[in-house]
């Protein structure tokens, strides 16, 4: 009882010149004070800054209150044999230490009061607080996202953002939310891109694959079917590039004597957007520039008067390839091609898995 009025009469004496914080010890004021709250016999196993005697346990979080690295204290809660209570001072508070605050009856712990009291985060969130403007924020469980961590991530990048410890693996991400289309797993990755969380799609398609004996334009057909638990439609992939700043995929044709896109109005092969359009760019080439493979960009194929080093159309072995990046279109659907009739004629493709990054 005692500790509990001399804690009501500090408050009321130092009267706060900024009474949104919990905790202030700003170097440009001179008043110095905090609303710690008592946690009555509990203890909180954290690192010790300092440990020391005090004469009434209030003196406890003065101490705490100016040490700048101090963010609450046990107390002991019986008096030593000298008459004095422990005092330890402690490095993290009750909301962001990992230990749990737990029961003990020799301590009373006390920790700055904060918006966290209230467990904000959800889905097991988490609370981060700020003593100072007296606010939070709260570092989500993997796969969760959202400022209380209400939701299911719509992508890595999203989940990478709200989560601080999340590491490359599988997660469930939807990217409308919740309704719409269903939630699917998706593969993480959360080194690449210097670390925004990068989405992986596999797909059934992405070993070279032989190309032979399809001499009509456009007679060898590869559809492209893409893995994942919950995943069965384009739509799902639609909404993952629609809430991602970027999306790719690499696509290579090989070829020896196999046309690609010549005679240009009549190409030999194409690629199939996720709704269905004929494309006749390849990578490294936007819609833009229609029956361009990137050496037609650069001009550097190997006929200068044709836009894809395939449409030299000879004996030599020659590959077109590159990243394809509208995600409008993305991803392939799929793969279409031909010129492959004759004994001397041959192709090879080659299509990377879908993966996108950052946050629309
Ligand atoms: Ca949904
Ligand atoms: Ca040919």
């Amino acid at each position: 009882m005692l500790f509990k009025l001399l804690l009501t009469l500090y408050l009321t004496r130092s009267s706060p010149a900024s009474p949104q914080s919990s905790l202030s010890r700003s170097r440009r004021s001179l008043v110095r004070y905090g609303n710690f709250k008592p946690d009555l016999y509990k203890v909180l196993p954290a690192t010790v800054i300092k440990n020391l005697l005090v004469q009434i346990e209030i003196d406890c979080v003065f101490h705490c209150i100016e040490e700048e690295s101090c963010y609450s204290v046990n107390t002991g809660t019986y008096l030593t044999a000298e008459k004095i209570y422990l005092c330890e001072l402690l490095a993290t508070d009750k909301y962001r230490a990992t230990e749990k605050l737990q029961a003990n009856i020799s301590y009373h712990h006390f920790s700055p009061w904060s918006r966290c009291e209230s467990g904000p985060c959800k889905n097991d969130g988490n609370c981060i607080p700020d003593f100072e403007l007296n606010s939070y924020r709260c570092d989500c469980k993997p796969g969760f996202a959202g400022t209380h961590c209400e939701r299911t991530g719509k992508s890595c990048s999203d989940i990478k953002l709200y989560s601080s410890k999340a590491m490359s693996a599988s997660y469930i991400i939807d990217p409308d939310g919740e309704g719409g289309n269903d939630s699917f797993t998706v593969e993480c990755d959360m080194t690449a891109e210097n670390g925004v969380g990068l989405t992986v799609i596999s797909h059934d398609s992405e070993a070279r694959m032989q190309v032979n004996g399809f001499e009509a334009h456009g007679s060898y057909s590869k559809d492209v079917v893409y893995f994942g638990a919950g995943l069965h439609s384009l739509a799902q992939l639609a909404g993952l590039t629609a809430v991602s700043a970027h999306c790719e995929q690499f696509i290579k044709y090989e070829c020896k004597n196999s046309l690609l896109f010549y005679p240009v109005e009549n190409p030999h092969g194409w690629w199939v957007s996720r709704d269905s359009t004929a494309m006749t760019n390849w990578g490294g080439a936007t819609s833009a520039d229609r029956y361009k493979c990137a050496c037609g960009l650069s001009n550097t194929c190997a006929d200068v008067n044709r836009a894809c080093n395939c449409d030299k159309n000879d004996e030599v072995w020659r590959e077109d390839s590159g990243l394809l990046t509208e995600k409008t279109y993305l991803p392939v659907k799929q793969l279409r091609f031909g010129d492959t009739g004759s004994s001397n004629e041959e192709g090879y493709h080659t299509l990377g898995k879908l993966k996108c990054y950052g946050i629309v």
